[in-house]
């Protein structure tokens, strides 16, 4: 089975932020899950280099687009590398395979008869990309997002017929329900769609900075469809010589809800008007709050990943993220809370576990895990975890699905605390039983570390390799047999002073 799963594309019109890093790390942990399960997976991640977010933020930095596009793709392709995202791809649309890809596929919209000329007049935010409604507004006239005064607008340009979508968009919801997750955003949507959708603007007649509409060359594609395009489009060059689309769309998107309306509502009916089939699911995740406020660029309360990483490692920050803040809610970060999660969950309740183990093989048994049977009251709590897991991953439950393996966690240390192998070590009598003990514990932490992977790439792969275990495949407790030599590790997360 294939599994195509892609993030946002973001704006080259900052620095990225955690906020970025964080949709990023959601979809590498799902991509890693899944390639674990056997799946041919690809991984798309980018940027979004056109319209008017990186045209202004060009103009007010006095260089051009293209110059800011050139300064800022390549950080957020660092910082993908950085999280540890396993992307397959990075797309950026000033690519030429994007944009001539967009060019076809917007033609074939407009030979399907569903586009238009007309006017359009209504409040335009530039940093959005996007009108509001009276509704939406504001302190008066302000965006609902980036607080600025908005400006009212009046457009000649080609429209996309989304109000002939209305019926097609309510079947496709009511046909599949987890199209769009967790079920008050595909509501939120679906009331969208509801209230009667108005046909929307496929161009800009003022900007230069795009990819040009094929019939009218003195227009640009609105960013927007440019952008969501990426999903298909990267399909086509990824891979030099071949055509990806077959083999992986439809996708699964991973957005924040800033994006839902284009994601659930634009983005499926303007695939119906191409021919395309929708994509297959999203899920909609909430805001990395600091201090109350959602972190972004425009806000400029950011809180820089390098040093988050330079501190505690990619691996800590991916498991921050998902921990701390359930997903698909908003949830507050800080300083601190990273700390105390650090401490208390990595540094004690899973590397001292994972060295706890270590330690006893080696010294009790000379550091071959035992061939015995685990005791059944561990076994039956390890039953059915990597079923369990593996369905919440299916509807991108990644803190549900983190909780699952953290429960894993602490019953083994619950587990070292009631069997005490060091006193069992002490009494020959005990010889057999600590031989279950210490076999039930090696299984337990070798299970658990698999299903822990996905989420934290680095130091699992350390301590796989130190407890003698070849592949990342997921396995269920008591398939291995002992036997394995292990090795002894340096912790896997060294206390760090504050
Ligand atoms: O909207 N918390 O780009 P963008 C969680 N180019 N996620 C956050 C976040 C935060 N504080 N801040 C940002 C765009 N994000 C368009 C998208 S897609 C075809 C085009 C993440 O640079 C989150 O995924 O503003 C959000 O949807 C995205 O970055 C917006 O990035």
């Amino acid at each position: 089975m294939s599994y195509y799963v892609t993030t946002p594309i973001y704006y080259v019109n900052g620095e990225p932020h955690l906020g970025h890093a964080y949709s990023t790390i959601a979809a590498d942990i799902l991509a890693r899950h899944m390639r674990q399960r056997g799946e041919d997976v690809f991984f798309l991640t980018g940027t979004d280099e056109h319209g008017e977010p990186v045209t202004q933020e060009a103009e007010r930095e006095g260089v051009t687009p293209r110059e800011l596009g050139d300064r800022y793709a390549p950080r957020f392709r660092q910082l993908a590398a950085k999280v540890e995202a396993s992307n397959d791809f990075f797309i950026r649309t000033t690519d030429d395979g994007h944009m001539k890809r967009v060019q076809e596929i917007v033609q074939r919209v407009y030979d399907n008869g569903h586009v238009y000329e007309g006017v359009y007049e209504g409040w335009y935010c530039p940093r959005c990309a996007d009108f509001k409604t009276e509704s939406e507004l504001v302190d008066g006239n302000r965006c609902p997002i980036h607080k600025i005064e908005l400006t009212r607008e009046k457009q000649d340009n080609w429209f996309f017929r989304l109000s002939t979508f209305q019926q097609p968009l309510e079947r496709l919801f009511a046909e599949r329900p987890d199209f769009v997750t967790p079920e008050s955003r595909r509501n939120e949507a679906l009331a969208f769609i509801r209230q009667g959708l108005q046909d929307v603007s496929l161009s800009r007649p003022t900007l230069k900075w795009g990819v040009p509409v094929p019939w009218d060359t003195e227009q640009v594609i609105y960013v927007w469809f440019d952008a969501l395009l990426n999903y298909v489009t990267a399909l086509g060059y990824a891979r030099d010589g071949e055509d990806l689309t077959e083999r992986y769309w439809p996708a699964f998107h991973i957005l924040a809800k800033d994006i839902l309306k284009f994601h659930a509502v634009y983005w499926p009916a303007f695939l119906m008007a191409a021919g395309i089939d929708p994509p297959k699911r999203m899920f909609i995740h909430g805001y990395l709050l600091m201090e109350g406020h959602k972190m972004s660029k425009s806000l400029g309360n950011v809180l820089d990943p390098d040093e988050v990483i330079a501190k505690y490692g990619a691996d800590a920050l991916r498991y921050y993220c998902f921990r701390e803040v359930s997903f698909g809610q908003d949830g507050q970060i800080s300083p601190a809370g990273f700390e105390a999660r650090y401490e208390a969950e990595l540094a004690n309740e899973y590397g001292n576990l994972a060295n706890r183990i270590l330690s006893m093989v080696g010294r009790y048994r000379d550091g071959t895990v035992p061939e015995a049977e685990a005791e059944i009251e561990l076994a039956a709590d390890f039953e059915g975890a990597p079923e369990r897991v593996p369905q919440l991953l299916d509807g991108a439950e990644l803190t549900q699905a983190l909780e699952e393996i953290w429960r894993l966690v602490r019953r083994l240390n619950q587990y070292v605390e009631e069997t005490r192998p060091w006193d069992l070590a002490k009494d020959p009598a005990e010889a057999e039983r600590l031989d279950r003990v210490l076999y039930g514990l090696a299984e337990g932490l070798r299970v658990t570390t698999l299903l822990l992977h996905a989420y934290m790439p680095e130091s699992t792969s350390r301590l796989l390799e130190a407890i003698g275990e070849p592949g990342r495949e997921l396995s269920r407790f008591g398939s291995r047999d002992g036997g394995q030599r292990i090795e002894s590790l340096p912790p896997l997360f060294p206390k760090i002073d504050a």
